[in-house]
């Protein structure tokens, strides 16, 4: 039978399971990363479950996000990740190799293989025909000890490329027009397979630019061909043995297909504050830009800094305007360095920032307070710059450049300038010395932890009724971010007792307290929250933190998929409403009840939810599969994976 490229790689991976979309399927993982604000987490959840070596084909561990280092907690944070990583096997990328997703990309990622990643935008690598998942921490640590990882069989849509990208139009605009398609909710279980003849004018990082976006949409992953430009781009990273063909059979079957000519496509943006808010660059032409940011997963690859380089080459930035560039890795740094562009670059007046994510994730480059941000990144949720009021408007490499050149939003076919027409390298500057691989003494090795470095908390075991109260009302798109800010805070990652301090910080600063007030009397705590409830990262943080707080149910009108699975993950409850109009009978500090909830939840059924102020019944859904009833009732996935054993 004809199969499409996802049902192949899957195919090929499946532990447990039959592939039927919808059904629940166990996939072998070949490859995982995770990164410094995710993986401290990840590995103390990896040594609770009492593994002794990661049991992958590779698993990396990059220092990408909070490299800043100010006060001890960054350093001890990459020091324990550096040991125990060496300990049991995995590779540890240095802080300045660069981003996890470009750098993976480059050096590990291999076509038709698995990557299971503790972040969103793991499915970068679908730029090279990888099936890459975005999953929390718990689950990225199972997968380093060889379990499966289960996810619902995804729903195919083919996103079918036609023509060629104009002169100033590129990735970006393309991932941003299928985002005004498809919006930021509503895709959970579904994977983009991108294909037709469109494709081959894409090169690898292009690929990896709407791949990664891709996250933007929830969608569980997207994944291109693996074709002659993907052979290309290995044999430049020194990796061609690492190539195989991976297409479509002819015939195959999609749920949905989606037709772009990307001729017809001109320069897009996001404005402030989703990525879903997608306009014509044409229509906010003009305004006035204090800041430009250009890197990031998204669009730090070298085609987009050289074609940054060659824009601002021999000219000045705004003076109004201030300009930062972070190169995804340093791979990338030094092609620039050896080749002129950074010059160019620091020339025209950029100040060259570390190839991290830094700016992305609000932990350095705030703009000012109110200020507008032009950035090649992916998110731009309310004060994720770490500037609660700025408005920050996402683009192309080429749009930022031109914003920066101006000092304002333009269309940068009106700057009366060269398009430029960056070819990939034969051979990138390979040069891997900045990973520490395992060797063979590893298992000797001592595991550093400074005192930032907790415990995994444990939920504990949920009690045969569920009574609490509403803490929280909430509306729709509430966002990781909202929920465990990142920025500042990210150092706390570690210490979920201190980083709980800081729950919804920028929406009710007193939420954290009035919890563990109830936490101690015995209360439960209930969140009430519209559409798409967790949308954004993955970290699993944004449902440690509440479960460390004393929340056992979040009731929303609907979640996003890696969310979900955390909240399970932890013992906290995704509840659904099945009706959405019962989410307006709830108000801020009601009593909720649910009696039997573990009878009702182990059998199927709906959940009777007992507003004891209106007296109201309210009917939820909790949507779980078999294998996460048991991991509910256990009261989370380290509970019942030590219970099991
Ligand atoms: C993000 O872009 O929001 C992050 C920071 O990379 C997160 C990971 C995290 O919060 O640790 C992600 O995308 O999963
Ligand atoms: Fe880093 Fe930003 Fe990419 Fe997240 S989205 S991995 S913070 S660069």
């Amino acid at each position: 039978m004809s199969q499409n490229i996802v049902e192949k790689v899957l195919q090929a991976h499946l532990r447990e399971g039959g592939y039927v979309p919808g059904s629940e399927i166990a996939v072998g993982i070949d490859q995982t990363l995770v990164h410094d604000a995710t993986g401290t987490m990840a590995f103390l959840q990896f040594e609770a479950l009492g593994v002794d070596a990661v049991r992958t084909d590779r698993s990396v561990t990059y220092i990408d996000h909070n490299t800043q280092q100010i006060g001890f907690e960054n350093s001890d944070d990459h020091l324990y990740l550096q040991s125990v990583s060496a300990k049991y096997g995995a590779v540890y990328s240095r802080a300045g190799n660069g981003i996890c997703h470009q750098v993976h990309l480059e050096r590990f990622g291999k076509p038709g293989t698995t990557l299971l990643g503790a972040d969103s935008h793991t499915p970068t690598g679908g730029g090279i025909g990888q099936i890459a998942i975005g999953a929390g921490g718990l689950d990225v640590a199972v997968a380093m000890g060889g379990g499966p990882f289960r996810l619902a069989c995804p729903r195919v849509y083919l996103v079918k490329l036609a023509g060629r990208l104009r002169e100033w139009v590129s990735a970006k605009d393309v991932v941003l027009h299928l985002l005004s398609m498809l919006s930021t909710k509503g895709n959970v279980g579904v994977v983009l397979e991108y294909g037709g003849e469109g494709v081959q004018g894409l090169g690898v990082p292009a690929r990896a630019t709407i791949a990664n976006m891709g996250a933007e949409m929830g969608v569980t992953t997207s994944i291109f061909p693996s074709d002659e430009v993907t052979r290309r781009f290995l044999k430049a990273q020194g990796r061609e043995n690492d190539w195989r063909e991976l297409s479509a059979d002819p015939g195959a079957r999609y749920d949905r297909v989606i037709e772009i000519d990307l001729a017809a496509l001109e320069p897009l943006v996001a404005a402030p504050h989703s990525p879903g808010n997608v306009m014509r660059l044409a229509d906010v032409e003009g305004l006035r830009v204090d800041q430009v940011c250009i890197g990031s997963c998204t669009n730090s690859s070298y085609r987009d800094m050289m074609t940054a380089a060659a824009m601002l080459g021999g000219r000045s930035i705004h003076p109004d305007t201030s300009l930062g560039i972070a190169p995804g890795s340093r791979q990338i740094l030094r092609t620039l360095a050896r080749n002129g562009a950074l010059d160019q670059l620091i020339g025209a007046g950029a100040r060259i920032l570390e190839s991290a994510c830094g700016f992305c994730v609000g932990v350095h480059f705030s703009p000012k307070s109110g200020g507008v941000s032009v950035r090649t990144s992916n998110r731009n949720f309310e004060g994720r710059s770490g500037t609660q009021d700025a408005r920050v408007y996402l683009c192309s490499p080429e749009a930022a450049a031109a914003a920066a050149l101006t000092g304002r939003l333009t269309a940068p076919e009106r700057l009366g300038i060269a398009c430029p027409k960056i070819q990939e390298p034969e051979a990138y500057a390979v040069d891997d010395s900045m990973f520490i691989f395992p060797d063979a003494g590893r298992k000797e090795a001592t595991v550093f932890r400074g005192p930032n470095i907790g415990e995994p908390p444990r939920s504990e075991k949920m009690t045969r009724d569920l009574s609490g109260r509403v803490m929280i009302k909430l509306g729709d798109n509430i966002t990781t971010d909202h929920i465990t800010p990142a920025g500042a805070r990210l150092k706390y990652r570690s210490n979920v007792p201190k980083y709980s301090e800081f729950v919804f910080e920028n929406v009710d600063p007193l939420f954290s307290r009035r919890c563990l007030e109830n936490k101690t009397k015995g209360i439960h705590n209930i969140i009430v929250a519209g559409e798409s409830y967790g949308q954004g990262s993955s970290r699993e943080h944004a449902s440690m933190c509440p479960m460390y707080l004393g929340v056992k149910a979040v009731i929303a009108k609907s979640f996003e998929r890696i969310h979900s699975a955390n909240l399970v993950n932890f013992g906290v409850l995704p509840l659904v409403l099945r009706n959405p109009a019962d989410y307006d009978g709830i108000l801020p500090d009601d009593g909720l009840s649910a009696e039997n909830w573990r009878e009702a939840v182990a059998r199927g059924q709906a959940i009777l939810v007992r507003n004891e102020r209106s007296g109201a019944a309210i009917e939820c859904r909790c949507a779980l599969t078999e294998k996460q009833t048991a991991v509910v009732l256990a009261g989370g996935l380290l509970n019942h994976i030590t219970c099991t054993r």
